[in-house]
């Protein structure tokens, strides 16, 4: 390779470290054969179904860089961790000398704390501000100082989880970490806690390599989700991820899915806090993915009392507003009777008056799995004053299933 195209990787490489990326790699602009194929055949085997939008012809695109790109000559992938860590991560130090097992047990059995609080889990990639807005920022920033490091105008189009790309299929082949069995890219240095971009250009890059690290034999994660999403190495059946359950889904979630949805009430990590491979990921200080208010583990029945306006200033900034306010206060039902204490009960009892008919459903059910005479009595009165057939309907078999118990 000439040294003056050598020179060029290198600056756009610092390029993107300046503009807050973590790892910078290249790739070419050809079709990823391979995941298209794979895609494809996860739609025709129905794993990809509730997403209306994940056509077909959306997959030919998404693994074509050149056909997002006129002149389209190489991909710009781009990682940013989002392992912030908090709150049970040792105080800051500098960036490089975070290592080791920083996870805590954040995720562990929280449930309750010292004031009562009885608390869920949110997925960490929510807990700062939407990453959205964070990258697409720096993406443009990045984007725009191209031809001043290349000498000559660029086109660029870029991508942050927003658009018709592959980012996993771009990351995997420009060697910024490989793909997991849990079809997660793990990266070597910050584990799969990381986000991906991607820049595709029509500047013409020396490409990097794929690595060469696999999973081996390691396949902790299949077993340890709990939906049993995982339906085989690197294929995920979508309907049953817990991360489609509380953040895409719109409708019910499925009465057999609520109880293996546990206290996830946005998103969902297991299969990435299991991961050996996380255990030596680098912990990451990007302020704008700290901790907001107690997004890690937020009190639930505060959650379910938000109306409309308060769930948008709190959440105004954060990746859960995509939830909405109804499907969060609906995970924040069943989290409520997965977690299963009686205090919950009267907080539920109201959501049996809420406005919306998928929280009463989900707050029914969630009593039904309290138990006892209080949530009991809740239903029969709600039942006289209920309008909705599939709430009606919810309560009925709820009341059957704790008279039967
Ligand atoms: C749709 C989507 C989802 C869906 C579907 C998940 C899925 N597995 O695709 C849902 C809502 C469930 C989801 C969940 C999550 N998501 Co999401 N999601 C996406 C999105 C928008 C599209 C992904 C896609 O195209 N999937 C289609 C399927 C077919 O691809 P795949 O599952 O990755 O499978 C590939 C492998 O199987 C590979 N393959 C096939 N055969 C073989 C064989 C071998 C040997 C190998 C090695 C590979 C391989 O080819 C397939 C296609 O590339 C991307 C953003 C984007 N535009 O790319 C983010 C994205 C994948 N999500 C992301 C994140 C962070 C998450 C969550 C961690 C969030 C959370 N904590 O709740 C979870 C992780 C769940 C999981 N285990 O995957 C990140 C992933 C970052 C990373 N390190 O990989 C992305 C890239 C967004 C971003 N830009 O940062 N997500
Ligand atoms: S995110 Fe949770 S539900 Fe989805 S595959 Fe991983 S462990 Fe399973
Ligand atoms: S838990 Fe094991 S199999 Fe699953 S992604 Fe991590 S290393 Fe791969």
């Amino acid at each position: 390779m000439k040294k003056s195209e050598n020179d060029l990787r290198q600056s756009i490489r610092q390029l993107g470290i300046d503009s807050g990326f973590d790892i910078v790699r290249f790739t070419t602009a050809d079709a990823f054969t391979r995941d298209e194929a794979a895609a494809l055949k996860r739609i025709r085997d129905g794993h990809m179904d509730g997403y209306s939008w994940y056509t077909e012809e959306r997959v030919h695109r998404a693994n074509r860089p050149q056909a997002l790109l006129e002149g389209a000559q190489s991909v710009i992938s781009l990682a940013l961790s989002y392992n912030t860590g908090e709150p049970h991560q040792p105080a800051a130090q500098p960036r490089s000398d975070i290592r080791g097992d920083i996870h805590g047990d954040i995720h562990g059995d929280i449930h309750s704390d010292i004031h009562g609080d009885i608390r869920g889990k949110i997925a960490r990639y929510a807990w700062g501000d939407d990453y959205h807005d964070v990258i697409k920022k720096r993406l443009r920033e990045f984007a725009s100082k191209l031809p001043e490091t290349i000498g000559r105008p660029v086109k660029t189009r870029i991508f942050v989880d927003d658009g018709p790309m592959n980012d996993r299929a771009a990351a995997a082949r420009a060697g910024i970490g490989w793909f997991g069995k849990n079809t997660n890219i793990l990266t070597q240095s910050h584990g799969s806690w990381v986000f991906l971009a991607q820049v595709i250009t029509d500047i013409l890059l020396e490409p990097d390599t794929p690595l060469k690290k696999t999973c081996g034999q390691c396949s902790l994660c299949i077993p340890a989700c709990p939906t049993g999403a995982i339906v085989a190495p690197y294929v995920i059946d979508n309907k049953r991820c817990i991360s489609y359950l509380t953040i895409e889904l719109r409708g019910a979630i499925p009465r057999e899915l609520r109880p293996l949805v546990g206290d996830w009430i946005f998103g969902c990590d297991i299969c990435q806090d299991v991961c050996p491979v996380n255990r030596k990921a680098i912990g990451s200080l990007e302020p704008a993915f700290r901790q907001r208010h107690d997004f890690a583990a937020p009190a639930l029945i505060p959650l379910l009392e938000l109306d409309q306006s308060a769930f948008s200033a709190r959440f105004r900034r954060s990746p859960i507003k995509r939830a909405k306010r109804i499907g969060l206060q609906r995970n924040v039902c069943v989290a409520l009777g997965n977690i299963g204490d009686p205090i919950a009960v009267p907080a539920l009892a109201k959501a049996l008056l809420h406005d919306s008919s998928l929280v009463r459903q989900h707050a029914a059910w969630a009593l039904g799995r309290i138990g006892g005479g209080e949530a009991s009595d809740a239903l029969h009165n709600a039942l006289e004053e209920e309008a909705d057939p599939e709430v009606i309907a919810e309560i009925r078999l709820t009341l059957d299933e704790m008279e039967a118990s």
